[in-house]
Parts: structure tokens; sequence; C-alpha cells
């Protein structure tokens, strides 16, 4: 039996000392620890399996103790997680406490550079390609960016200004032809030319038998072939597109053959210019089921006990693409619009139903956000389905595009709140707060999925834009129809009546706020009143009316504390002179990044749960 070459890895150099036939063990032996990690923790699978020889090539011909790696996205960068931090800590993959499911600055000093939105790589390489040059220090900077984050308009900015500076840096595309659903775009054709580019390889190969054939000017021609060989590959090749940005391009080269990629690698190593490696990969490479189906296995959760569909409420994604569905079938106006996100936002149905009225933009949040201010304002109705951590791409065109003009866009935020083991990077806390400041937006919050149905049903038929936020997960369960109610603007609801407090809530903290009241009776027999505001802008103005009669106030939102949704009614309460003689209590997300963890862990941990508002509850009532 072989001896396992992973555990004898204590620190990534010694790769640089492993022949060809030990790299591709220990390659295989990455690819289990990843299969049997992922699938108890969850993550990223497919993505980080398809990189694994390509992490191992870089590994053999940089010295990251002194080159710098920079990873696009992070999700795939498993392979080398478990050669910085070993497979104990990799184990801990996302738990609480545990390491973290992308690169981040402060876990490994092999992470340059914090990353979980995509396209960020080439201009980070790029600044730190700078610095290196004004601090007058020789090392290498190598970014890692996929087909899919390619597409957006960040990765294209920074490769313009990379080609202008000139500077010694290395951009590997890892190209899978998948984001994560399949990659789109005119891009995603012009790199998919590789078929084009075997022709060419034929016909080179046919050409030159032809040309040697030929006596006296046969092998002149063949020299003059030669020399505009390079010119003549462009056109059959994606090197075009790069050159034109003073990339010098390499490719395409095969991300599974180590030995091929190590030559690559070691002669760009020489070049002192911008350069782009063209790597094919095949996403999910090792694991049959991925391969087939690298769409399912992107990001898979841990594998529980699976409870068939019936048994199971729906999540708020599928009630949101169900609705939308339902919705389209009656007017033809509605246009739905994601980036790179179908599936995960709900989509997929509309995407079947209705191809001609579904935009998948690529992750190019920024124009979805302007392709929707186009077609609302020439009678459409856009629905852009959006996580909310993503909208923050996007956020100069929602002001200035879809709000400045009043049209109306509906946005669905998915994921809404916090998410849970992808951590900080994809946590939606700001949502409220740097949506609540632009004049014109109505923001709604449902606190259970038939809710959501009214309010996406009540959005469509307004005339300026809205948004909607829900969480990530499933539903409460409850009873769903294909008839809706419009819901008045901006009205709430008391949800249980009482005398000794009052809890404001919105969203999903509207059923913990519920649990709290419960609790707070049985325990403490206090009784407490929730009112359910659903609107975070503008509030329902009979939050005056009700106040009155309390002087202990609880606020609760899944939101940062700051500029949130409970700022907004003590901004209200203070304009109408009601703060005074009044204890209140804000409950929300506090002024840090919250780590990643199991949603239910982390709402407890911040005491956004039943239990946490009840204690809250008692600390007011003493
Ligand atoms: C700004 C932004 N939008 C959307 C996402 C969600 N997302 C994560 S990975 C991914 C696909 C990336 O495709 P690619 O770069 O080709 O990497 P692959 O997964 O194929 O390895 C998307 C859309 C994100 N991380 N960041």
């Amino acid at each position: 039996m072989k001896e396992e070459i992973l555990s004898q890895i204590k620190e990534p150099e010694q790769i640089m000392e492993l022949d060809y036939e030990e790299l591709r063990q220990l390659a295989e032996e990455i690819r289990g620890q990843i299969i049997s990690t992922v699938v108890k923790t969850g993550g990223h699978l497919a993505p980080s399996l398809g990189v694994v020889d390509l992490t191992l090539a870089l590994y053999k011909v940089f010295n990251f103790k002194k080159d710098k790696l920079i990873w696009d996205v992070g999700h795939q960068a498993y392979a080398h997680k478990i050669i910085t931090r070993g497979i104990e800590k990799f184990k801990t993959l996302r738990k609480l406490g545990g390491i973290s499911g992308f690169p981040r600055i402060g876990e490994s000093p092999y992470d340059f550079f914090g990353v979980g939105h995509s396209s960020t790589s080439i201009s980070a390489a790029l600044g730190f390609a700078v610095a290196r040059d004004l601090k007058g220090e020789d090392h290498k900077i190598v970014a890692v960016i996929g087909d899919g984050s390619m597409t957006a308009g960040m990765a294209f900015e920074a490769l313009n200004h990379a080609g202008d500076l000139e500077k010694d840096l290395i951009v590997v595309l890892n190209d899978n032809e998948m984001s994560i659903s399949k990659n789109v775009g005119a891009l995603s054709a012009f790199l998919s030319r590789k078929l084009a580019d075997k022709r060419f390889v034929k016909f080179k190969q046919d050409l030159k038998k032809w040309l040697k054939q030929i006596p006296r000017v046969g092998e002149d021609i063949l020299n003059y072939a030669r020399r505009s060989e390079e010119s003549l590959k462009n056109l059959f090749t994606p090197g075009i597109l790069f050159e034109a940005f003073r990339f010098y391009y390499i490719g395409p080269v095969d991300g599974h053959d180590i030995k091929k990629m190590v030559k690559v690698f070691s002669e760009v190593k020489e070049l002192e210019r911008p350069v782009l490696i063209h790597v094919l990969t095949k996403k999910g490479k090792g694991y049959p089921p991925a391969e087939k189906d690298p769409m399912s296995f992107h990001g898979i959760g841990k594998l529980k006990g699976v409870k068939s569909k019936e048994q199971r409420p729906p999540s708020y994604s599928e009630v949101f693409g169900d609705t939308l569905c339902d919705l389209a079938a009656k007017d033809r106006r509605i246009v739905a619009i994601t980036a790179a996100m179908p599936q995960g936002t709900g989509l997929s149905g509309f995407m079947q139903q209705f191809p001609d009225r579904f935009f998948d933009v690529g992750i190019c949040e920024q124009h979805a956000v302007t392709f929707a201010a186009g077609l609302a304002a020439q009678g459409y109705k856009p629905v852009v389905a959006i996580y909310s951590t993503f909208l923050q791409r996007g956020y100069d065109q929602v002001i200035h595009d879809v709000c400045l003009q009043n049209l109306p866009v509906v946005f669905c935020l998915d994921r809404g709140g916090l998410v849970g083991e992808d951590g900080p990077t994809h946590h939606g806390t700001f949502d409220l707060s740097f949506l609540r400041v632009i004049p014109n937006m109505t923001i709604m919050a449902p606190k259970d999925e038939r809710e959501l149905q009214n309010m996406l049903y009540t959005a469509l038929l307004m005339d300026s834009p809205v948004a909607i936020r829900y969480p990530r997960g499933r539903g409460k369960g409850v009873d769903l129809q294909n008839s809706y109610e419009k819901i008045a603007v901006p009205k709430g609801e008391i949800l249980r009546q009482g005398d000794d407090l009052l809890i404001i809530a919105v969203g999903s903290m509207v059923e913990y706020s519920l649990e709290a009241a419960t609790l707070a009776k049985d325990r403490i027999g206090v009784d407490v009143c929730v009112f359910n505001t659903r609107f975070i802008k503008p509030l329902p103005p009979e939050i005056l009316e009700i106040v009155k009669n309390f002087n202990k106030i609880i606020i609760v939102e899944e939101n940062a504390l700051i500029g949130g949704f409970s700022a907004g009614i003590l901004e209200l309460l203070n304009d109408n002179n009601m703060l005074s003689g009044k204890r209140i209590i804000r409950l929300g997300i506090p002024d840090r990044f919250i780590e990643h963890g199991p949603q239910s862990e982390l709402r407890s941990m911040l005491g956004l749960d039943g239990e946490g508002i009840f204690k809250k509850i008692c600390e007011l009532v003493g």
C-alpha cells in the first residue's frame, strides 16, 4: 500500500519537492478529504474538486511564503485550505468557531485577500502588484478567476487598468464553462471556441503535411506559416480578447494535467508582464455525481435524513418563484431577471415557463438593476430576484437609475438577514439600512410565505420601486393559495393583544416575537402585544396610536441596528414627540460583522429568537 502523502504535508512548501506521481496521488487524497468533509459540513463541493490539480500545480511552482495567491469568490479554495490549515482544521469548515468557507485575511498567512463576492481578484491582485513595485519588492502575484466571475464588469475594469500599467501579474482563468448554472453570455460563447481551436490544430497538421510535399516552395511557405502562426491562432482562440487588454495569452491548457500546468507556470514565472493563462477544468472532477450534475453539487448542505418534499414547507425562494409564475401567466408585462442565480432565487420554473421573459445576465448585478430600469421605463414590470448581499453591488443603480426616476422595479431580496454557514460575506443584514434612505422606495418584509405571496402581488400593482425582503430557508408551512390579497400600503397588523409591553417586529422576527410573548405569558404572567409592521418604509402610521398605550417597548429586526428598521421607528417617535417616558430596547445586528455558523445558532447567539427576546422582556419588566 502506498504511504499517505497528505498527512505528511506540514507546510505548503513541501509540495515543491514532490514528483508528478506523488502530486497525482496527493490530488486524489485531497479530493477524498474534500468529499468526506463537505458531505458532513455542507459547502462548495464541485467548484473545489475542479481545481485540486490546478492548486497543486500552483503550489509546485510558486512559493507562497513570498509569492501571493488571490482567489476569486474563494468558494473553490478547499484544496488550498487543506494544504494551508491541515486536515483537522479543515474538518471544522463552516462550523461556528471553525474555519471559514472562503479565504480570509487573518485565518492563515496564505490567505492574502478575503473573498466571497465575485470578480474582485484581478483588481486586488493589481493593487498587490503596484504595492510590490512601490516598495521595491520582488515576488509573483497570481489571481485565479472562474469563467463565471469573468463575466462581471469589474473583472474587465481590472484587466483594462492592468494592461495599461503593464505590471508583472499572472491571471489564471479557470474555465469550466459553468457559473453556478451553465455560464451565460457572449463571452462564454467566445471562450467556448476551443472546439474551433481543436479543428485549427488538425487544420495546421494537414496543412503542414501538404506543404512539405510541394517541392521547392513548400518549405518557404511553411516557414512563413510558422511566423504568422501566432496571429492566425489568435483568430481561432480567445487570445485575441485578452491580448486587446495587453495581456499575454497562453492556452487553453488542460487543468487536470499537473505536469503541463507546471511547465506553463514555470515559463510564465520568468515573464515580467501581465499574462493570462486559460486553463480548462471539469467542475466536480473526481466525483462522478458532481461531474454529471455540477449545478446541484455547486454548493451542498449537510447530508441529513432527507424528508420528502410533501413533508416539509417550501422555501421562501420556491414560494416566490411559484407565485411569480402564477402572476406572470396573467400579466405579460412581468419579466424576471437574475444575476447568475436562477436556481438559488427560485426562478428555474419561470425560466422554463417563460423563456422570452426570463433574463440571466451573468454575475452582473449592476447591469441587472439598470437593465430592469430600462424595461420598466418602457412599460414592463421587471422583477429582479437577487440575494440581499449581492444587491450591494448594484446600489448606485438602485438610487440613480431606479428610484430617482421612480420606476416600478420590484426587487425580491432573498437571503435577507443571517444566512448561516456562508458567513459575513453573505449575510444580508444591511439592506434595510441602505434601502431605507432612498426616496420613492417602498420596503416590505413578510412574516411568512403567505404574506410573501400577497406582498409580491401588491408590489406588482404599484407604480414605484419596491423591495420585498425575506429570509433564507423554509417557510412556516402556512396555507398557500393562488388567489392573492392586496395589502394596503403601509398597513401593519396587531397579531397578539397585551397591556404590559409592546413588541414591534417585522419579517423573520415576527415569529420569534410571538414565541417570546407566549413564553412571557406562560413563565412570568406578562401580557405582550405584538405588532407586525409589514412595512419598513413607509412605516404604518398606526404605530403612533398603538405606542401611546405603552411605556415599555421592544423593537426587533434581523438587520444592522444602525440605520435599520428600529432606527426608523425611533425617528418616527422622536419626530412626533413620543419618546419621553418610554423605555425602548432595540434588538438586531450589532455594529460588527457576524461570523459564519448555523443560522439558528447565530440567531440564538445574538438574542434574535424566542428565548433571546423573552430575556429582554424580563429586563424591561424587571
Ligand atoms: C457578486 C456576486 N454575485 C453572485 C455570487 C454567487 N456566486 C458564487 S459562485 C458563482 C459562480 C461563479 O462561477 P465561476 O467563477 O465560473 O466559478 P465556478 O463555480 O464555476 O468554479 C456565483 C454566481 C457571488 N459570489 N458574488
